[in-house]
């Protein structure tokens, strides 16, 4: 899987840049704290040691022709002392067709290296080998290079996953899903924000997985606050409890949103509400298959959202006019979804967003309305539903669907 993912890297690289290109990248290794692999790195090879830098040679169209080096450092016995052992790289060797390097400098190398190159395509971390990016060294010695950045080549590759990483998404879904039903009978009035979160990410901790974003679990009108920062805010009764949530296995990574109410029942006042978020969910999922845009999927997710504000006269105008002049904005200010994978918002190439999805790609459909303030008779709330979905070729998958999200089915769960 890797030599092949690394041989489609190359060819990319080779038709955009030609042969004479050198791709770096690196892991950084002065990150102790909550250490995770670079995504693209791990992506094309399953590195997950501190101190490595993988350089390709794109003169060879193929891993197989020592076009793979690696480069590491011993671990020390201090490091070995304090941090016991890293990932040993040895087995690349043979996976990759990789040569393996032990060194403690790696600027005359790279130096040496450069002649007969004319493209450098790199990830910006800043490496301890060479004491600063790569990318500065470069521009600073050889001004002359093109230095191009990994992403804009490698993102057309990642953006599209195999079966393997649409196990290892389910496989995390899997483990959000448990933590949804173990959690929901905590939510009541009483409860405090943190303690949700605390005991959400416990549960996916005994699963041997991480948060893959810091939890949201935002009530009431802190719920307005997009990214909310868990605080400290207890639930009161009959208001709404947003949590945005997600669980990181083996660096593949979920996104859940669900609003719930804290009496069991919704209160009455925001169902519209909430049923109108879901009927725009609902609205840009049926429209998910290979060659639609997120842009698209947007523009299908707004008549409910508009209508639902309408009917409140938040809004005034046609939907046209309100559409044309975006004042939905205030209501609704961020994106249908993004693409997910080994990063939460997956990597991205500059115009994605208008670009038709491919089969294979997975993406998130999160529609929310969000009032800041208690307007014409509605409390000051948020709410956000957000599924993950696998495009297909004539259709989707939609990857979260054993976690509730019906208003009658929520309540009779919480009843
Ligand atoms: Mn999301």
């Amino acid at each position: 899987m890797h030599q092949e993912r690394i041989e489609s890297l190359i060819k990319a690289v080779r038709t955009e840049y030609g042969d004479k290109s050198l791709i770096f990248i690196s892991n950084n290794p002065n990150i102790h704290r909550n250490f995770r692999s670079n995504s693209s790195l791990f992506y094309l090879t399953g590195i997950t040691r501190k101190e490595a830098l993988l350089i390709i040679d794109c003169r060879s169209a193929t891993p197989r022709e020592k076009a793979l080096s690696i480069y590491t450092k011993k671990t020390t016995k201090q490091q070995l002392l304090w941090e016991g052992g890293d990932q040993d790289l040895t087995k690349f060797k043979k996976s990759l067709l990789a040569e393996l390097y032990y060194v403690d400098r790696l600027e005359e190398i790279i130096y040496k290296l450069l002649p007969g190159y004319e493209t450098v395509i790199y990830e910006a971390t800043p490496y301890s080998l060479v004491n600063k990016t790569i990318a500065q060294m470069i521009s600073e010695t050889s001004p002359h290079f093109a230095l191009i950045p990994l992403a804009r080549v490698l993102s057309t590759l990642r953006i599209i996953k195999n079966r393997f990483e649409i196990n290892q998404i389910k496989e995390a879904i899997n483990l959000c899903h448990a933590a949804f039903f173990a959690t929901l009978p905590l939510i009541k009035a009483g409860l405090r924000e943190y303690q949700l979160r605390g005991a959400i990410e416990y549960i996916l901790a005994t699963a041997h997985a991480v948060p893959g974003f810091n939890t949201i679990v935002a009530s009431g009108k802190n719920a307005a606050t997009l990214h909310h920062h868990t605080s400290q805010r207890e639930f009161k009764k009959d208001e709404l409890v947003l949590i945005d949530f997600g669980a990181e296995l083996n660096l593949y990574n979920c996104d859940i949103s669900r609003t719930l109410p804290t009496s069991g029942r919704y209160p009455k006042a925001l169902v519209p509400l909430y049923q109108g978020v879901l009927e725009a969910q609902k609205e840009a999922i049926k429209k998910v298959r290979s060659g639609v845009s997120m842009k698209e999927l947007h523009q299908a997710s707004l008549p409910p959202l508009i209508a639902t504000l309408k009917r409140f006269k938040l809004l005034n105008g046609s939907e046209k006019e309100i559409i044309k002049n975006k004042s939905y904005k205030k209501y609704f200010p961020h994106n249908i979804g993004h693409p997910l994978g080994i990063d939460v918002h997956d990597i991205t190439f500059p115009n994605f967003y208008e670009s038709k999805l491919s089969a294979g790609t997975v993406i998130t459909i999160e529609p929310g309305l969000y009032l800041q303030k208690n307007e014409r008779a509605l409390p000051a709330c948020g709410i956000r539903i957000e599924d993950d979905i696998l495009v297909t070729k004539n259709g989707f998958q939609l990857l979260t669907h054993k976690i509730p999200k019906e208003v009658e089915e929520i309540e009779e769960l919480m009843a």
